[in-house]
C-alpha cells in the first residue's frame, strides 16, 4: 500500500534519496587510505563538520548554525516564538576506523531533511528543532566516548583534554589547531528545562529487524555499559630456552582472560563481552611476551547484570595472576549507565511507526549512543532503522536503503506533528 506522510507538514517524497545522498557525499570526505574514518579533530573529521553546517545553512534553511567549542555541529530551526520549547535531536558525524556511512550520521540527516521540508512548506512548529551532529562518540582517537554530548548534559572531563593519542598530540592541542576554544566548553551546557526531550534516530546496528522484515523499530532501552584498559606484565625471556613450566607469559594470560570473558558472557543471553584491542609492546617472534595490553567492553540491559559480570572477570584476573605469575592491572576509561527509554516519548515514536501502517518492534540497543548522556538530563527515546547485510556494522559494509531512510524521515514527521498538536 502507499504508505503517505500526515502532508500536514508537507513531506515531500523522496526525501530519503536526499538523506542517502548526503551520507554518500559525506562519506567522500571520510576517507582515509581508502576506509571511511573520521576521528576526532582530524582533517576529514572537519571536512565533515564543514559540510555537515554549510548543508544547514545553505540546503536545509535552519535558522541558526554554527560549529561548537568540542566541535559539536548545532542547527536550530526556530519555533513559532522566540521563547518556544525545545526539542533537541541528532547522532554523531565520527566513524570508528574503517567504518560505516550511517552510524551515527543517519540520525543527523533524516532530521535535516525533516527541517529542509518545513522550510520549503514554510512551516514553523509551537517548539524550535535544535539538531546537533556530536562530534565524537566512539572514543576512537582518544578515550573520550560521549565527548560531544557529554559537552552538553555538563559532564564532560576535562581530564580529557590532556589525554594523548597514538602520536602524542594532546587533545588540548588538537582543538587549538582545529580552532576551538577549550574555555567555552562549560558554556555548552544545556538546562534540560527548556527541552521537551531528546530523540535519536540511529541505524539498528544488528540482525534483528532484517529477520523481522521490518524497516523501523523503537528502543525501548539502551544496555549499559563499561570500558577497561588492561595490561597484564609478565617476564620476557627466550622463547627457545625457557621451559614451558618457567614462564610468566602475559599473552598466555590475557588469552586466558579472554575466553574466560567470552564463557561467561555467553552463559547470560543480556550480557556481551568483547576484547577488541590486543598488542605485545615491543614484541618479537623469538621472546615471551613480558607485557600484553588489552581492552575489556563489558554490556548489559541492566547495570546489575554488567557490573556481576565485571566482579566474575576480576575473580578470573585473580586466579589467572595467582596461576601464572602475571600481574594483571585494569584502568576503568568509560562507565554508561543503562538508559531505558522515557514512556512518553517511546509512545511517540510507537505511534509515529503505526501511522506508517507498520507493525510496532520494541527492542533494547546493545549498542550505545548519545541518547544515553542526554538521558542524565531530560527525557529520550530513540528510532532504530534496519541495516542491510544483516545489519552489519562498524565495518564499511554497513548500508540502508533510501526507501527505509524515507520512512524514517516519515516517522519523524508523524513525530512532529503529533507533539506540536497533542
Ligand atoms: O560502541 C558502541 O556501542 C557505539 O558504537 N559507540
Ligand atoms: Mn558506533
Ligand atoms: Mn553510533
Ligand atoms: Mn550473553
Amino acid at each position: 500500500a502507499e504508505i503517505r506522510l500526515n502532508d500536514k507538514f508537507g513531506h515531500t517524497p523522496l526525501q530519503g534519496q536526499q538523506v542517502w545522498d548526503w551520507a554518500e557525499a559525506l562519506a567522500q570526505h571520510s576517507e582515509v587510505e581508502g576506509a571511511l574514518t573520521v576521528t576526532y579533530l582530524t582533517e576529514p573529521h572537519r571536512a565533515c563538520a564543514k559540510q555537515l553546517a554549510d548543508w544547514m545553512r545553505e540546503d536545509c534553511g535552519f535558522d541558526r548554525v554554527e560549529i561548537d567549542a568540542v566541535g559539536n555541529v548545532v542547527g536550530v530551526y526556530e519555533g513559532l516564538t522566540a521563547d518556544a520549547p525545545r526539542l533537541l535531536t541528532g547522532s554523531h558525524y565520527d566513524t570508528v576506523r574503517n567504518g560505516g556511512k550511517y552510524d551515527g550520521r543517519l540520525g543527523i540527516l533524516v532530521p535535516m531533511a525533516v527541517v529542509k521540508a518545513l522550510k520549503a512548506s514554510g512551516t514553523r512548529l509551537p517548539f524550535a528543532l535544535e539538531v546537533v551532529g556530536f562530534s565524537e562518540e566512539e572514543g576512537q582517537r582518544y578515550k573520550a566516548t560521549f565527548l560531544g554530548s557529554s559537552a552538553l548534559t555538563g559532564s564532560f572531563d576535562a581530564g580529557w583534554l590532556d589525554q594523548q593519542d597514538a602520536q602524542g598530540t594532546p587533545m588540548r592541542e588538537a582543538m587549538r589547531r582545529a580552532g576551538l576554544c577549550v574555555e567555552d566548553i562549560p558554556t555548552l551546557r544545556r538546562d534540560g528545562s527548556r527541552y521537551l526531550g531528546f530523540v535519536e534516530v540511529h541505524i539498528e546496528q544488528g540482525p534483528v529487524l532484517n529477520g523481522l522484515d521490518l524497516p523501523l523499530g523503537v528502543v525501548s532501552s539502551i544496555n549499559g555499559s563499561v570500558r577497561f584498559m588492561g595490561e597484564a606484565i609478565g617476564q620476557a625471556c627466550h622463547a627457545g630456552t625457557t621451559p614451558m613450566g618457567q614462564r610468566q607469559d602475559a599473552a598466555a594470560a590475557v588469552a586466558e582472560l579472554i575466553l574466560a570473558l567470552e564463557k561467561r558472557a555467553a552463559q547470560v543471553p543480556d550480557v556481551v563481552g568483547t576484547v577488541g584491542l590486543l598488542e605485545v609492546p615491543q614484541g618479537s617472534i623469538n621472546v615471551v611476551p613480558g607485557r600484553c595490553r588489552f581492552s575489556l567492553d563489558i554490556r548489559a540491559t541492566t547495570n546489575a547484570a554488567r557490573d556481576a559480570c565485571v566482579a566474575d572477570i576480576r575473580e578470573h584476573i585473580a586466579r589467572i595472576s595467582e596461576a601464572r605469575g602475571v600481574q594483571i592491572v585494569l584502568e576503568e576509561t568509560m562507565r554508561a549507565s543503562a538508559a531505558p527509554s522515557h514512556p512518553q516519548w517511546q509512545a511517540q515514536w510507537e505511534a509515529a511507526v503505526s501511522a506508517l501502517g507498520l507493525p510496532v518492534h520494541r527492542m533494547p540497543s546493545g549498542a550505545g549512543h548519545d541518547a544515553m548522556m542526554l538521558h542524565t538530563v531530560m527525557p529520550q527515546a530513540m528510532l532504530f532503522v534496519r541495516g542491510l547485510n544483516a545489519g552489519i556494522s562498524h565495518n564499511p559494509l554497513e548500508s540502508i536503503t533510501a526507501d527505509d531512510a524515507d520512512l524514517a524521515v516519515q516517522a519523524f514527521h508523524h513525530l512532529l506533528t503529533a507533539v506540536a498538536s497533542p
